[in-house]
C-alpha cells in the first residue's frame, strides 16, 4: 500500500508510504492519494485531513527511477504532470482544512505537495528542497506559484535556482510554513491541531479558503464583492447560528459542519 489512511474522530490521516524511497511519488502512489482524497471528501463525517509521510522522509518528489531518460527518448513528463496536477488542484480546493506534518525531508514535488496544504507543520530536523534545478527541471506541483507568494520573489528565486535545503525553522521564519516543531512533538501537535479543526465550522473554513485563493488575483473591489457573497453563504449555515448563540450564552460552540 503506497498510501495508508487512518480514520480518527472527525478527520482522516493520510500517510505517504514508500519509506525506502523517502515516499517518492509514482503513478501508483498518485492514484492512491487521489482515491484517499476522494473518499475523505465523500465522507460527511470527515471534516479535516492530516497528511504526513512514513519513515524518515516526507516525500522526495517524483520517483526518478520511473522517469529516467531511456534509449528510446525522454519520458513523457507532460502527460505525467497533466495527471499529477489534478492532485494539487484537488488538495487546494478541498472543502475542509488540510494539515501537513512534514516529518522529514520534503524535496522537489514533495516540497510543493506540502505547500499545497492549508497549514504546514514541520519537524525541526526536516528541510524543504526545491531540488528540481539539480536535475535540469523547473519547480512544478505549483512551486513557481506558491514560492513567490509565500516568501517573496527574491527568496523564491534563490530557493528555486540554488536548490539548497531550507531548514524547517527558517522556513517558518520566512513564512513558507506555519510552524517548526520539536521532532518528538510533531505528530502529537499535528493530531491535536487537526482534531481541533475537525470541530470547527467546516463550511466557514472552506469559504475562507476560497476567499483567500481568489484574493491572489482579485482587485480589492472584486474581493469585497466576493467576501459579501461568501459571508452571506457562511451566515446561512447552522454553524453561524450556533457560534453566535454559544457566544451569547458564554459556552463553547458545538459545530456540526453541515449545511
Ligand atoms: C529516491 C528519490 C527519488 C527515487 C530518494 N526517486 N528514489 C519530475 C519529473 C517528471 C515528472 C513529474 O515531476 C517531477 C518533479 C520532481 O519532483 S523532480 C525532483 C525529484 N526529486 C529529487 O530530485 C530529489 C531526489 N532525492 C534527493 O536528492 C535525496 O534523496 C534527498 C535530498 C531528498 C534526501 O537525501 P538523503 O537523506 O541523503 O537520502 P538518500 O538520497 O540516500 O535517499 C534514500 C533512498 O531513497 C535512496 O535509495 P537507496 O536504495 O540508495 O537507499 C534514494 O535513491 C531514494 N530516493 N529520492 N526522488
Amino acid at each position: 500500500m503506497t498510501v495508508l489512511v487512518e480514520k480518527h474522530a472527525g478527520y482522516r490521516q493520510i500517510i505517504l508510504n514508500r519509506p525506502d524511497r523517502l515516499n517518492a511519488l509514482n503513478v501508483e502512489m498518485h492514484a492512491a492519494l487521489m482515491a484517499a482524497l476522494a473518499e475523505a471528501e465523500a465522507d460527511p463525517g470527515c471534516r479535516a485531513l492530516l497528511l504526513t509521510g512514513a519513515g524518515r522522509g516526507f516525500c522526495a518528489g517524483q520517483d526518478l527511477g520511473d522517469v529516467a531518460v531511456r534509449e528510446d527518448g525522454p519520458p513523457n513528463i507532460k502527460a505525467l504532470l497533466e495527471r499529477y496536477n489534478g492532485l494539487v488542484r484537488k488538495l487546494c480546493s478541498l472543502a475542509m482544512p488540510v494539515v501537513c506534518a512534514v516529518n522529514g525531508v520534503a524535496a522537489g514535488a514533495g516540497a510543493n505537495l506540502a505547500l499545497a496544504c492549508d497549514i504546514v507543520l514541520a519537524a525541526k530536523s526536516a528541510s524543504f528542497i526545491q531540488a528540481f534545478s539539480r536535475i535540469g527541471l523547473i519547480p512544478d506541483f505549483g512551486g513557481t506559484w506558491f514560492l513567490p507568494r509565500l516568501v517573496g520573489m527574491a527568496r523564491a528565486r534563490a530557493l528555486a535556482i540554488l536548490a539548497e535545503p531550507l531548514p524547517a525553522e527558517r522556513a517558518a521564519e520566512w513564512g513558507l510554513i506555519w510552524r517548526a516543531v520539536d521532532d518528538d512533538k510533531l505528530m502529537e501537535e499535528a493530531h491535536v491541531l487537526t482534531a481541533r479543526l475537525a470541530k470547527q465550522a467546516t463550511i466557514g473554513i472552506a469559504l475562507t479558503k476560497r476567499a483567500l485563493d481568489a484574493a491572489e488575483t482579485n482587485t480589492l473591489d472584486a474581493q469585497l464583492d466576493l467576501e459579501r457573497d461568501l459571508q452571506d453563504e457562511a451566515g446561512r449555515t447552522p454553524d453561524y447560528a450556533e457560534g453566535v448563540r454559544a457566544f451569547l450564552e458564554k459556552r463553547a460552540a458545538n459545530f456540526t459542519g453541515r449545511r
